[in-house]
């Protein structure tokens, strides 16, 4: 057994007595290592007693599955996937009617269009990058999770009173979000949103080979109404984005400052830039009018050579790609990719930079790293972590020492270096993202596994390891498999979230359901067992029910070959778990019924004859035998 492991298999519970004696022996028998207490007990936090709860709830991308996952940290154990941009066999997300409204609704009918001619009415694949929380003054306020889809250019949000997504938009104008940020200040506020590939103007076939009108949008979309605020047209492409926390200023690394179409086009230049927006700028924009009204979005060209106040572009070493906002409210890390520097930006000289201070006059540090800088993560301590692509390690550097060596003093702001296995791309710490940083852990995010677990074949998972940071020495302790392809995690402390036990019977996600049960003269807060043909269109059939465990109140209905039917299930358990299902066995249909829910789903009855229908989430003793009959009666000839 490695000295890690050894470590991780000691208990919490074991390690609080050993402490005491100030060193302690891990492991058990012979060829135990000798640590200290502080190490001991780090590590000891990092593996939980079963039953124990984590500190953390980690929020977790999932890239092309399109999903959000929700892990506890240190544990890394993971608790929920949460359907965004996939469909989902097991909750019916993707084909229930509540969940169609929400990946329909906020669609640009011109894609409606093209989904038709492809028999479809949403897409049903995603690249989920980046999860953000919502702020309210600089922390995590706990009321939604932000998400992008880099593939087919949407922005979702996440409710975290229920952990359901209830809203997605795609977002006109632009060509696949891939950087997404909330506002921390004053609260969100905007939700900033890049789109990362260019594309010309108006892109309606008639340009191909003209770089110079090839644009790239920069998006903010109003997080509580879930509606694009306002487009700024930028030079450059654009990869991630974050802001600061006086509410003033957003930034987005652009690579690409050629505008080129090919790789060797796109890395001439020796520099790209960053482009600072200036919100209050922008505002005034839409305000006077200086804007174009494309696809019915107000639209401010930002773009260089522009000479207005909206944007400013400061140079960076070539091909920039994460940035960060540092818990001193300060301090902006531009993480160097291509090169091995992370820039960093001190806020309080951007007005400057805008009054026509020469653009990089804002930098105040270029720390040179190691290989392939990708995202920057901070503790509370004026550190930062920077992940290490090439070199396959994070380093923790020291932000004010950085800012010393730029202006000249001999000070070496390496603080300490770890491997990682293998390639990192992102990396967060614990409440890292906020002004409540608190330094206790780092997830590296790391895109190779290799030799890391048992071989599964050619595609092999992730890997994503836990470092506690509590220390001077950070100090590996968990190596973490993930499936295709966690991008992004946000570590927020457990106080924050504070989801419910049970649906309220009033929720607006089954809206329609309650308006149709309304006017089919049914009451689903109660008991309720109808069959209703529709008067109007007497080929459809709407089918209530409810749930009590272990029963359906419907032993069995009848319907007739052809018609299309909707079955509304509620869920009248109120008790703490008890889900059920709702599964018609060869229609394709299953979808999940959680507890005072209402969930429906519609399918046309084109098989004849007795078809089972049964309850697929484990509820009851008898859950097996929560079942019933529809029977579908042959058309009439
Ligand atoms: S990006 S590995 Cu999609 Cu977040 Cu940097
Ligand atoms: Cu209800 Cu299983």
């Amino acid at each position: 057994m490695t000295d890690t492991n050894d470590k991780l298999s000691m208990t919490r519970r074991g390690m609080l007595g050993a402490t005491a004696t100030g060193a302690v022996f891990a492991g058990t028998g012979l060829g135990a290592t000798l640590m200290t207490a502080k190490e001991a007990s780090a590590a000891a936090n990092a593996s939980l007693e079963p039953g124990e709860l984590d500190d953390y709830y980690g929020f977790w991308s999932s890239g092309q599955t399109g999903e959000l996952r929700i892990l506890g940290v240190p544990s890394m154990r993971e608790f929920m996937r949460v359907p965004v941009f996939n469909r989902c066999s097991a909750t019916g997300w993707g084909q229930t009617n509540e969940s169609l409204k929400i990946l329909t609704e906020g669609l640009l009918p011109e894609t409606k269009q093209y989904l038709a001619s492809n028999n479809k009415v949403t897409y049903d694949n995603g690249d989920l990058h980046h999860p953000h929380m919502s702020f309210t003054d600089g922390t995590y306020d706990g009321r939604y999770l932000f998400m992008n889809d880099k593939a087919n250019t949407r922005v979702a949000r996440v409710r975290c009173d229920v952990m359901k997504c209830d809203k997605i938009i795609e977002i006109p104008n632009a060509m696949d979000i891939h950087g997404l940020r909330p506002q921390k200040f004053p609260r969100t506020g905007y939700v900033f949103a890049n789109g990362e590939h260019e594309a010309p103007l108006v892109n309606d076939g008639k340009i191909l080979d003209e770089p110079e009108q090839y644009v790239n949008i920069f998006t903010a979309i109003d997080g509580d109404e879930m509606k694009v605020a306002w487009q700024v047209i930028v030079s450059g492409n654009l990869d991630n984005t974050d802001c600061d926390y006086q509410g003033k200023y957003a930034f987005s690394t652009s690579y690409n400052s050629e505008m080129g179409m090919t790789l060797p086009e796109m890395t001439e230049n020796e520099l790209d830039h960053v482009v600072v927006f200036n919100l209050k700028e922008i505002e005034k924009a839409i305000e006077s009018g200086d804007y174009q009204e494309l696809n019915g979005v107000k639209v401010v060209d930002g773009r260089k050579g522009q000479n207005k106040n909206y944007t400013r572009y400061i140079p960076i070493p070539n091909s920039p790609h994460g940035v960060n906002a540092a818990p001193d409210k300060q301090h902006i890390m531009i993480n160097g990719k291509l090169s091995p520097t992370v820039s960093v930006i001190d806020v309080t000289k951007l007005d400057d930079v805008f009054a026509g201070a020469d653009e990089r006059s804002c930098i105040v540090a270029e720390p040179e790293l190691g290989l392939g800088p990708l995202h920057t993560a901070f503790d509370n301590r004026g550190n930062a972590y920077t992940t290490l692509f090439l070199d396959s390690q994070v380093v923790k550097w020291d932000i004010a020492k950085a800012i010393q060596a730029y202006a000249g003093d001999d000070v070496d702001p390496i603080v300490d270096k770890v491997d990682v296995h293998y390639q990192p791309g992102h990396n967060s710490t614990s409440m890292g993202e906020t002004a409540d940083a608190d330094g206790q852990w780092l997830i590296s995010m790391n895109k190779f596994s290799k030799d890391r677990f048992l071989n599964v074949g050619p595609l092999k998972p992730e890997n994503e390891q836990l470092i506690d940071i509590s220390g001077d020495k950070m100090k590996v302790v968990h190596d973490g498999p993930t499936f295709a392809e966690p991008h992004d995690s946000i570590i927020v402390r457990r106080d924050i979230v504070n989801p419910v036990n049970v649906w309220d019977r009033n929720d607006v996600t089954w809206e329609d359901a309650r308006k149709q049960a309304e006017a089919d003269g049914v009451n689903l807060e109660d008991g309720h067992d109808e069959i209703i043909r529709d008067k109007d269109d007497p080929t459809k059939v709407r089918v209530y029910m409810y749930s009590v465990a272990p029963t359906f109140s419907m032993e069995k209905f009848t319907v007739k070959q052809g018609d299309e039917v909707t079955v509304y299930v509620t869920n009248l358990d109120d008790v703490d778990d008890v889900t059920h299902g709702f599964c018609m066995a060869n229609f394709g249909v299953a979808m999940e019924v959680a507890p005072q829910a209402t969930a429906s789903v519609t399918f046309v009855a084109d098989r004849p004859g007795v078809h089972w229908f049964y309850c697929q989430w484990f509820c009851h003793a008898l859950h097996m035998e929560m079942r019933g009959r529809m029977f579908v009666e042959p058309r009439e000839a």
